[in-house]
């Protein structure tokens, strides 16, 4: 069939909205009919080159390249056909994606760690899931790949059955999208991660769509001070809707105040969630967290980054944790729908994530205005 995705050619370009040739899902597969996609700071490190290197220098190393891709990861939609075998969903049903697969088998999956499905490796290589085939073409018959396996930037979608979350039907799409990746990412990394207690002092660290669900994570843990840092003051603003108590422009900012509100103690945990994430900021977020306290590192780095200011003697000594995490440290199955539940039970502010809504058209306009530091979440909403 023939539907319409926004495709990146190479690093540094513009997404390019264009007709493209969709395949019918072969077996394990799933065709979806996108309802909503959410603007993610991760397809911006596509084009920025920081989650994949452009096609000339892959070339060079002898790899595929990750290029053309139909960006977007994080979604909704309806299924509307099933290939051969699968059988947790049907066509119909409502359904969240999930950027981290789950075949439910590996020993990840099977102990309770499928953020950690070892089918999440193949993210970041070229083909389906199931048999590395391609089901996306461009209108000249070039492969495409999809983002995370998923290409939430298409009006259609095929996915395998185990990138696919089933929801209740009536629950509106933007939510169910939202939760698929920065919601569960940022909250998880409060609370699953960091662990946030009641009575703690948080710290965290960028209040895009990530920070700003660490930010209602601490709260609904019960944080006593939530310290957002954020260079915008829009996003400082926000920050104060979703449960911030207090706020900071910059690390160094935050290293004053947060002494001040400890009485020198400093914070119990702290989440690492800018745009970017850069080895100068390790030891400064590190000198935040009290004795014994963690630091989670959850936003991007390059993909090549390896240079780390760390003071290792501060770290053993005073007994400090640095964690990393993906997916927030949860289980996609479990997590999706208890944070839709949460949602529900007016405990998770998530219509208020989204500044602004877009065609699949207005894409361009959508991650300009993240660049500008305009929206908390932009998302796409698809037509019926
Ligand atoms: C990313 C991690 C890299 C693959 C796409 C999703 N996580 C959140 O945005
Ligand atoms: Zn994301």
């Amino acid at each position: 069939m023939k539907t319409r995705a926004a495709v990146l050619h190479d690093v540094g370009q513009d997404w390019s909205v264009e007709e493209i040739e969709l395949d019918p899902p072969k077996a394990g597969e799933v065709l979806v009919k996108t309802k909503a996609a959410g603007l993610c700071h991760s397809d911006e490190h596509l084009v920025t080159g920081d989650l994949a290197p452009p096609t000339a220098v892959m070339e060079e190393m002898g790899l595929p390249s990750m290029f053309p891709i139909i960006g977007g990861h994080e979604g909704s939609g309806v299924v509307l056909e099933v290939g051969e075998g699968v059988t947790h969903v049907q066509p119909g049903d409502h359904v969240s994606v999930s950027f981290i697969p789950s075949c439910g088998r590996c020993r990840w999956c099977s102990s309770g760690m499928q953020n950690l499905c070892d089918l999440g490796a193949q993210t970041m290589v070229p083909g389906m899931i199931t048999d590395g085939t391609f089901r996306h073409h461009s209108a000249d018959g070039k492969d495409l790949g999809t983002m995370a396996k998923l290409g939430t930037f298409a009006e259609h979608m095929v996915v395998s059955a185990d990138s696919l979350i089933k929801v209740e039907p009536d629950l509106p799409f933007i939510p169910v999208a939202l939760v698929s990746c920065g919601v569960a990412t940022g909250f998880g990394s409060a609370v699953n991660r960091a662990g946030v207690k009641p009575g703690d002092t948080t710290v965290v660290v960028g209040c895009g769509g990530i920070g700003m669900n660490a930010v209602q994570g601490a709260r609904v843990a019960g944080a006593k001070h939530i310290v957002a840092v954020d260079p915008d003051e829009f996003k400082r603003e926000k920050a104060g809707e979703f449960g911030a108590t207090h706020t900071a422009a910059s690390l160094e900012e935050a290293l004053g105040l947060v002494t001040d509100l400890t009485w020198g103690q400093m914070a119990d945990n702290l989440v690492l969630s800018p745009g970017l994430v850069t080895g100068d900021m390790i030891q400064p977020a590190i000198q935040l967290i009290r004795k014994g306290g963690t630091a989670v590192v959850t936003g991007l780095s390059n993909v090549f980054a390896e240079d780390v200011k760390l003071s290792l003697f501060e770290l053993a000594m005073q007994n400090k944790t640095l964690a990393g995490s993906i997916f927030g440290s949860g289980n996609p199955r479990a997590e999706v729908p208890h944070l839709l539940k949460m949602y529900q039970a007016g405990q998770l502010k998530l219509d208020e994530l989204v500044t602004r809504t877009y065609t699949l058209d207005e894409i361009n306009q959508g991650y300009e205005d993240m660049r500008t530091n305009k929206n908390i979440r932009g998302v796409i909403v698809f037509e019926d």
